[in-house]
């Protein structure tokens, strides 16, 4: 018998090194990493068949990175850029993901952050995140849209780095996730559903999409399904929403860096854009976690909410499909909200027969 501890594969390195001879740095430092990625593609049968049947349903559970949320992803590559340019501090506007990330891995960097996120609106475990890594956080009277636009300014006018999506880096490390999903399937799915933001993240899956299908890697390429919440629903309106609103508050913007580039990769995927109220947004947000196991922010769960209205208005045909829901963000980011959806715990005495009174077996 062998003392030695047995190793099931090669250890995980983060998405750099994984995917380093796809992923275009202008550097040759050794990455900033806290071993991101390698997230888990998880069959949801229960909830497939909930939302009708007859197709194949994975939740690529984002949630489950270093911070809670797919911003790492990006942030290895843009801090790895960041300390290659000689970078000493770096800056984002953030409706929360980005900042708590962006603080990680400049802690994790030895550079100083700065992250500007809208006064309130911010959930609480991205809030202590973002803290607790050291960032000097401040907080706006205003929108994530005039958070990214002081930003920019102050890039322009002092030396530090931007670390929002418009940074390339970090869509050469958020396309990863794309490359991780046709690995485990073997292929592209059929159907990727997801939320949309600032447009980052679509703009980045379909990059790594094009990718793998252009190098012959995979033989297909997904339809994307976009979601935004109906109160900042810029791209399916087709203008800039001025005071976006929703309880998904991390797709509260309403004027998105990247929507020119989502609105092609919508074009090009043959793709489709829903808006969802706040309801259908925490009805998908609760059917995931009871009937899956599986928590995730309810910003996240607005890409399945979008799928369930494009099935229910039959804008979709998914027999026989393969189908992957990007859940972006962990449930724990937002206890608040998960707290006040749910019944109150109930109060006994330390009693045996004052718990046997209450199972309701
Ligand atoms: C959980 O953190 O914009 O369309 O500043 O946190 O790429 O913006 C977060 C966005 C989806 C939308 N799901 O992605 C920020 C920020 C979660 C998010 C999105 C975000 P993009």
């Amino acid at each position: 018998m062998s003392l030695q501890p047995s190793r099931i594969s090669a250890p995980w390195r983060g998405v750099i090194a994984h995917y380093r001879e796809r992923i275009t740095l202008t550097s040759s430092v050794p990455p900033v990493t806290l071993l991101e990625g390698n997230t888990p593609l998880i069959p949801a049968p229960a909830l497939a068949a909930i939302l009708g049947g007859g197709f194949e349903l994975y939740l690529k559970y984002e949630g489950l990175n270093p911070t809670g949320s797919f911003k790492d992803r990006g942030m290895t590559a843009a801090m790895t850029q960041a300390v290659a340019d000689g970078a000493r501090a770096v800056i984002c506007a953030s409706t929360g993901n980005t900042a708590a990330s962006a603080a990680a891995y400049a802690a994790r960097a030895g550079l100083k952050c700065v992250v500007l996120v809208p006064d309130g609106k911010i959930a609480a475990g991205k809030l202590a995140g973002a803290l607790s890594y050291g960032a000097q956080v401040i907080s706006i009277n205003g929108s994530f849209d005039d958070g990214l636009r002081m930003v920019r300014e102050a890039t322009q006018r002092a030396p530090i780095a931007l670390v929002n999506s418009i940074n390339p880096a970090r869509l050469q490390g958020q396309k990863t996730a794309a490359f991780e999903v046709c690995d485990v399937l073997g292929d592209a799915p059929d159907w990727l559903c997801l939320p949309v933001g600032n447009a980052g993240n679509i703009t980045a899956y379909w990059l790594g999409f094009q990718e793998y299908f252009n190098d012959h890697v995979v033989s297909n390429r997904p339809q994307l399904l976009g979601a935004q919440a109906a109160g900042s629903a810029p791209i399916v309106l087709g203008h800039v929403v001025e005071h976006p609103e929703t309880i998904a508050t991390a797709i509260r913007i309403g004027n998105p860096a990247r929507w020119h580039e989502a609105a092609t990769a919508l074009e090009e995927s043959d793709g489709q854009i829903y808006a969802v109220s706040d309801d259908e947004i925490l009805h998908a947000y609760q059917l995931v976690a009871r009937h899956e196991g599986v928590f995730c922010e309810p910003s996240s769960a607005a890409g399945l909410a979008g799928l369930a209205k494009a099935l229910r208005e039959g804008k979709i045909n998914l027999h026989g499909k393969r189908v992957v829901a990007v859940l972006t963000g962990h449930g724990l980011k937002d206890p608040d909200t998960a707290i006040r959806l749910s019944a109150t715990p109930q109060i006994i005495e330390p009693k045996i027969e004052a718990l046997l009174a209450r199972l309701d077996l």
